[in-house]
């Protein structure tokens, strides 16, 4: 097949997972064209079927914002008609499937360009709840030929917040196992934790969403109880924040920010346990990969969390902001290093068995053909 993607090529679950999507749709053969205003970081070596188109905006000085939907617009029409693409899939729904509606409607006589959009997160649940956005995110919805959401949860809220009627096929996030996977011999845990502290760790886009100040008031109390460090991976609008709450409790020499980070699996492997304490979660990729690497993980019980940290068994789930109950949970298992070690391999497990990425890209073979044979029986009928 000749697939076109769209993402947002910055740090975020929805570019990596739309990324890694078409290196492996690559690796099995389809050829993928990657839309996006820059290069998306997971893509940083060339690999064989894969090619990156640029959108490039305007700077007309008429424009006093930059068009970038209509330009995006206009580079899927002229991709899609000079690669020959079979479909366009666009992740995260906002502006993506509005230009990817835009330009199968000006593509329209000429090829029926498919459209399969991925809800990822607050395109539905914040975002595109704003007044001015939900007409156009339901237009969108609706008007795509398949539409996919990275849970049950994110499914179900869709349908009730949009009112749409559509089907929407859950197709969960992924991992790479052989990628992600437990390693004690590492160098980063003796120099982040030379006595043989416990370490947990937290990545995220620092977005206040995430409540990454409840992730440092946990390690707050934990860390009363247990000698122990905190590493905080990611960068975003919440970190000057959190660093100021660092220096407040006292906790600069215990907390380590580390920023943006390719070397996550290094950083995931000396780490003992995760949180994710957020306020809205439709999946959590960032727990799935520290769960691939053997993580158990504590979380909030938001959107799509409990479908991927089983409750007791590869983690534990509390009520958003009930830091002391997640810290609680934290200490319980760090302490209990026989339930600890079951958890760490209860959570490898799920990650194995049911988010690897050989399980879950070819459900999206599935539905790109499921999509293609509409238009095969539509244009049968028409016919
Ligand atoms: O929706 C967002 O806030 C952005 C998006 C992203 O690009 O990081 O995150 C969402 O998509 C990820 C990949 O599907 C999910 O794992 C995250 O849970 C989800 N984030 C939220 O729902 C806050």
């Amino acid at each position: 097949m000749k697939i076109g993607i769209t993402c947002y090529p910055t740090y975020g679950g929805s570019g990596v997972i739309a990324t890694e999507l078409g290196k492996e749709l690559a690796l099995r053969g389809h050829e993928i064209h990657i839309i996006s205003y820059a290069l998306p970081f997971k893509l940083s070596q060339y690999i064989e079927n894969i090619f990156f188109h640029e959108v490039e905006t305007s700077s007309y000085p008429l424009f006093e914002f930059p068009l970038y939907s209509l330009s995006l617009a206009s580079k899927m029409v002229e991709v899609a008609e000079y690669e020959k693409l079979d479909l366009l899939h666009v992740h995260y729904a906002i502006p993506h499937a509005t230009s990817a509606f835009l330009a199968k409607q000006i593509m329209n006589g000429k090829k029926d360009l498919k459209i399969v959009t991925t809800l990822h997160g607050t395109d539905i649940t914040l975002v595109g709840l704003e007044p001015s956005f939900l007409s156009l995110v339901k237009f969108s919805i609706d008007q795509s030929d398949g539409v996919t959401a990275v849970s049950r949860f994110l499914k179900e809220k869709t349908i009730t917040h949009y009112n749409s009627d559509k089907d929407i096929e859950v197709i969960p996030n992924f991992v790479d196992t052989e990628l992600f996977k437990p390693n004690t011999e590492n160098e980063f845990r003796k120099r982040i934790a030379p006595e043989g502290e416990k370490v947990l760790v937290h990545t995220s886009n620092f977005r206040v969403v995430k409540r990454v100040p409840d992730t440092i008031k946990i390690f707050e109390k934990v860390r009363k109880i247990i000698p122990s460090k905190l590493i905080l991976v990611g960068d975003g609008p919440d970190r000057s924040e959190c660093e100021r709450l660092c220096r407040e409790l006292d906790l600069c020499d215990s907390v380590k920010f580390l920023g943006k980070q390719e070397g996550l699996v290094e950083i995931l492997t000396s780490s003992d346990l995760f949180l994710i304490p957020s306020q809205s979660e439709s999946f959590g990729l960032a727990a799935l990969e520290a769960m691939a690497c053997g993580l158990p993980v504590v979380s909030s019980s938001v959107g799509g969390l409990p479908e991927l940290v089983k409750h007791n068994e590869t983690g534990f789930i509390a009520e958003i902001g009930d830091v002391d109950r997640m810290a609680k949970y934290v200490v319980d298992l760090l302490n209990n290093e026989k339930k600890y070690n079951l958890f760490s391999r209860n959570s490898r497990k799920r990650a194995v068995d049911k988010f690897d990425k050989s399980k879950i890209v070819p459900i999206y073979e599935s539905f790109y053909d499921e999509v293609l044979s509409k238009q095969e029986k539509t244009s049968v009928s028409v016919d």
